[in-house]
C-alpha cells in the first residue's frame, strides 16, 4: 500500500519534528515576545495553563446549562469553557430535527398549553438525576418558568424524551430539584393563580388564588416522570421561589422559600404603588418546610383531592398532619440550599446582607415541641426564628445563590448587587476571602455542588452583565460565565466565557466519566420513545406506497434509507392533495456519520444519526419540484446525496416520454471505467487484508466501520452485475452508468477501510496472522 506508507512515514516524521518544533516554539524568549506583543502578565499565563486543553483532549466535567428564555439546554466543558452542544428542549431546533420530524414532535407538543402549541421555554434550573443524593449521569431535568412544564433529558443520548406540564400552576420558577434518589423532581409556583382555569379577580387572590409545590413522581427504570403518580401541596398564594431536598438527616424533608408573603396585589393604573414596593414591605418572607414522604404516603391513602388530573393535598389536610410548616426568613431571599451532610439549610438573603443558616435538628425539635409563634393567615404553624438559626453571618449586598466546597463547612454565595463572589464558614460564621466578578452575578456553580459529595476545584460564575467583557456585538450583550480556580485558599479568575443563548440561569457540571453516552443507536430507532421504529427499513428493503381511501385521500409513504453518499429513494412522487410521510433509516454503522434531511418549501429538516429512524412530514398542497438533499457534509459525494420530490397536478397523465436524460456514454467510456474499478478494487483488498490481519474485532469503532464497508462492497457487487448485464445487451449507457455506480462503491468502502486502518494504526493493533 503505497500512498498509506507514505503517509505513515511522513507521520513518523511528523512527530520527530513535532519534538524538535517544540524545543524552538515555546522556548523561554518566544513565550516572552508573545506575551508582550498580546500584554500578558505571569498570571494569565497561569490561567491560560488551567484551562487551555490541547486539541483532541478531554474536560474533566461536563456542565449542563440552563438556555434561559431560549428554550434549550447548553452543554459544555470545564475547565476548557468549550461548547460541544445546544439541546432543543422547549424550543425547536432545527440542526438536530427537534420538533422537525415527527418523532420530537410528539415530544415537543406534550408540552402544548390549553390546545395551544408553545415553542419556546424559559428554562431556569437544569438538575441531574441522583442516587444516594450523588449525581449517576442517567438524566437530567430542566423546568420553564413561563409556561410550568419540566422536561427530561436522557444522558445516553442527549436528547429531550419527555414534557410534562402542570396542571395547576401559571406561573413557576422553583424548579427543577431532584430529591436524593431522584423519587420526585420538585417544582414550585411562583406568581400565584388560581388554580382553575377560570377568571377570578385580583380582589379575591387571598381566597382564590394559590401558590403550590409540585412532586413529579420519576420512574428510574422507564426514564419518565409520572404524572399520574405525582402530587401538590396546596400553598398560600405566597411568591414560592426555589427549593431543596433535604439529604441525610434531612433526607424526606424539603425545603421551598417565598417573597411576596404580603400577597401583595399591584395596579399601578389604578394608582396602586407598584408590586415591588408591595411585595418587600415586610421584614421577613417564609421558608416552607415540607415532610414529602409523609405527604406522598397521605397521597397513597387517598387523602388527596384531584384537580385537573392532579393530585391535590389540600392545605388543611397537611396542617393536621403535621407536614407543613413555616419559618420567618429575612426579606425577599432567593436560593435556599441544603448543606452536603444534609444538618443545615441556608437562606440568601437578596435584600438582605445576611446568610442565614438554619439548623434542621432545631426545626425538628420545634416540630416535636410544637413550638410555635403562631401561625399564618392560612393556618400553617410558624416556627420561631431565632429557635431553629444555627447562625446568620453578613455577607455582603445581594446574596442570592449558595454551592459547596469539597472542604467541610466552605461554602460560595453569589453576591449580585457587589458584583462578587463570597466564600464563607458556614459552620463557624466567618468570611474567608471575596473575588470580584463582571458582573451581576446569579447563579453560580461549584463542581458537583449540590451533591452530597461535592468536588471543589472549580466555580463557574454566571454572570448577568458581559459589558465591557467582549467585543461589542450590538445592544444586546452575551452572558458571561467566569470560570474561576477554588482548590487553594484565595479564589483564581481563570477563565470569561460569552453564552450567546438567552439568559443561563443556572447550571449543573458532572464529572465527565460519569457520562457513557452513545455514539450510534440500535438500527432503526425511535430515539424519542427509546425503541424500534415501526418505520425502520433495512438496507435494500426501501420502498414506496400510494394509497388512497374511499374519500379519495392518497398517502404516500416512503420507507427509505440513507447511507454515503445517497437517499433511497431518489424520487419521490405524488400528486397534489396527498399527505407524504417519508420515514428515514441511516444505515451507517459507524460512529460518526450523521445524515441530514431537507427539502424545499416544506419546513423539513431532519437529523439522522446513524441507526435513527426519522419521519417528515407534509402536505402536497401545491405541484412543483422540489429538490432534497444531505444537509451534513457526509462525504465527499455528499453534495450528490440528493433527489425530487415531484408533486403532479392531480391525476396527471404522462405525456412527455422518457426520453434521454444527461449526457450519453460510449463503449469506450464504459471500459474506462471498467479498468479504474479494478485498480480501485487492488486498493480495498490491500486495506481489507491489512484488517483482517489485525485484532480488529477488539476495537468496536473498528467493527463498525467494517461492517459499513461490508454493505457498500455489498452495493458495489450489485452494481457491477447489473453494468455487466447491460454490457452483454451493449447498453452502453447504462452499463458506463452502473460501472460509475460499482465505483462510487468502491471508493465509500476504501473511505470507510481507510479510516478503520489508521484507527488499528493509531490504537497499536496486534498482528495476528
Ligand atoms: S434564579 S439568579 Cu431563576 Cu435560579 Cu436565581
Ligand atoms: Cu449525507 Cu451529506
Amino acid at each position: 500500500m503505497k500512498p498509506v506508507t507514505k503517509r505513515t512515514l511522513s507521520l513518523l516524521v511528523g512527530l520527530g519534528l513535532g519534538v524538535a518544533v517544540t524545543g524552538t516554539a515555546w522556548s523561554q524568549d518566544t513565550l516572552q515576545d508573545i506575551m508582550k506583543a498580546r500584554g500578558l502578565t505571569q498570571k494569565d499565563i497561569l490561567a491560560a495553563a488551567k484551562t487551555y486543553t490541547p486539541s483532541g483532549g478531554r474536560d474533566e466535567y461536563i456542565a449542563l446549562s440552563s438556555g434561559g428564555q431560549s428554550g434549550q439546554m447548553i452543554v459544555y466543558g470545564i475547565p476548557s469553557m468549550r461548547i460541544l452542544k445546544y439541546i432543543g428542549v422547549f424550543t425547536p431546533e432545527p440542526w438536530q430535527g427537534y420538533g422537525f420530524d415527527e418523532e420530537s414532535k410528539a415530544v415537543l407538543r406534550q408540552g402544548n398549553i390549553l390546545g395551544k402549541e408553545i415553542n419556546y421555554g424559559d428554562t431556569h434550573h437544569p438538575a441531574f438525576s441522583e442516587t444516594d443524593g450523588d449525581y449517576d449521569g442517567k438524566y437530567v431535568f430542566i423546568n420553564d418558568k413561563a409556561n410550568p412544564r419540566v422536561a427530561v433529558i436522557d444522558l445516553h443520548d442527549f436528547e429531550t424524551k419527555q414534557i410534562v406540564v402542570n396542571p395547576l400552576f401559571k406561573s413557576e420558577h422553583g424548579g427543577a430539584f431532584a430529591t436524593p434518589n431522584t423519587e420526585y423532581v420538585i417544582e414550585a409556583t411562583q406568581y400565584a393563580a388560581p388554580y382553575d382555569k377560570k377568571y377570578h379577580p385580583l380582589e379575591k387572590f387571598n381566597d382564590e388564588y394559590r401558590g403550590g409545590v409540585t412532586y413529579w413522581k420519576f420512574n428510574k427504570e422507564k426514564g419518565r416522570l409520572e404524572p399520574e403518580n405525582s402530587f401538590t401541596l396546596e400553598l398560600p398564594p405566597y411568591s414560592q421561589d426555589l427549593s431543596d431536598a433535604g439529604k441525610g438527616p434531612s433526607y424526606g424533608w424539603s425545603f421551598t422559600n417565598s417573597f411576596c408573603t404580603e400577597r401583595y396585589v399591584g395596579g399601578i393604573e389604578k394608582g396602586r404603588p407598584p408590586y415591588e414596593a408591595g411585595c418587600s414591605a415586610k421584614d421577613t418572607d417564609f421558608l416552607h418546610v415540607v415532610n414529602w414522604k409523609k405527604a406522598a404516603e397521605l397521597v397513597k391513602a387517598g387523602k388527596g383531592t384531584e384537580i385537573n388530573g392532579m393530585q391535590v393535598l389540600p392545605m388543611d389536610v397537611s396542617i393536621a398532619e403535621g407536614i407543613l410548616f413555616l419559618i420567618p426568613e429575612p426579606k425577599s431571599p432567593h436560593g435556599v440550599d441544603v448543606t452536603p451532610d444534609g444538618t443545615k439549610i441556608i437562606v440568601n438573603g437578596k435584600l438582605d446582607t445576611h446568610m442565614s443558616v438554619y439548623d434542621f435538628a432545631k426545626i425538628q425539635k420545634a416540630i416535636k415541641d410544637k413550638n410555635f409563634e403562631g401561625k399564618d393567615p392560612y393556618g400553617i404553624p410558624i416556627i420561631p426564628i431565632q429557635d431553629v438559626l444555627h447562625l446568620q453571618l453578613e455577607v455582603g449586598l445581594g446574596p442570592l445563590h449558595t454551592q459547596f466546597d469539597s472542604k467541610k463547612c466552605v461554602a460560595y454565595t453569589s453576591l449580585y448587587v457587589d458584583s462578587q463572589i463570597v466564600k464563607w464558614d458556614f459552620c463557624e460564621g466567618k468570611v474567608l476571602d471575596k473575588i470580584s466578578i463582571h458582573y451581576n452575578v446569579g447563579h453560580l456553580m461549584t463542581m458537583e455542588g449540590d451533591t452530597v459529595d461535592p468536588d471543589g476545584k472549580y466555580l463557574v460564575s454566571l454572570n448577568k452583565l458581559a459589558i465591557d467583557r467582549f467585543n461589542p456585538v450590538g445592544p444586546l450583550h452575551p452572558q458571561n460565565h467566569q470560570l474561576i480556580d477554588i482548590s487553594g485558599d484565595k479564589m483564581e479568575l481563570l477563565y470569561d466565557m460569552p453564552l450567546p443563548l438567552g439568559e443561563p440561569h443556572y447550571v449543573a457540571a458532572i464529572k465527565a466519566d460519569k457520562l457513557q453516552p452513545e455514539v450510534r443507536y440500535k438500527s432503526g430507532w425511535n430515539s424519542r420513545t427509546d425503541s424500534k421504529s415501526e418505520y425502520a427499513v433495512r438496507a435494500g428493503r426501501e420502498k414506496t406506497e400510494r394509497t388512497c381511501d374511499d374519500s379519495g385521500k392518497c398517502k404516500v409513504e416512503v420507507f427509505g434509507s440513507l447511507i454515503r453518499s445517497h437517499i433511497t429513494p431518489e424520487t419521490i412522487e405524488a400528486e397534489v392533495g396527498d399527505e407524504v410521510l417519508i420515514h428515514l433509516t441511516n444505515l451507517e454503522r459507524a460512529e460518526d456519520e450523521v445524515h441530514g434531511f431537507a427539502m424545499y418549501g416544506h419546513n423539513v429538516q431532519l437529523s439522522v444519526e446513524p441507526g435513527k429512524t426519522s419521519t417528515a412530514r407534509l402536505m402536497a398542497t401545491e405541484e412543483g419540484v422540489f429538490p432534497y438533499y444531505c444537509t451534513e457534509f457526509c462525504s465527499a459525494l455528499h453534495l450528490e446525496m440528493q433527489g425530487y420530490l415531484l408533486v403532479k397536478p392531480k391525476g396527471y397523465k404522462a405525456t412527455v416520454g422518457e426520453g434521454e436524460v444527461g449526457t450519453s456514454y460510449t463503449k469506450a467510456d464504459y471500459e474506462k471505467q471498467v479498468k479504474e474499478n479494478i485498480a480501485t478494487q487492488a486498493v480495498i483488498d490491500e486495506v481489507v487484508g491489512f484488517i483482517t490481519s489485525h485484532n480488529y474485532k477488539d476495537f468496536p469503532t473498528v467493527v463498525g466501520l467494517v461492517e459499513d464497508a461490508t454493505d457498500q462492497l455489498n452495493f458495489a457487487a450489485d452494481a457491477k452485475a447489473k453494468s455487466e448485464a447491460a454490457a452483454a445487451k451493449e447498453d452502453w449507457q447504462n452499463a458506463m452508468l452502473w460501472a460509475n455506480q460499482w465505483w462510487q462503491y468502491q471508493v465509500k468502502t476504501a473511505d470507510l477501510g481507510l479510516r478503520a486502518k489508521t484507527y488499528l494504526e493509531q490504537n497499536n493493533a496486534k498482528k495476528i496472522k
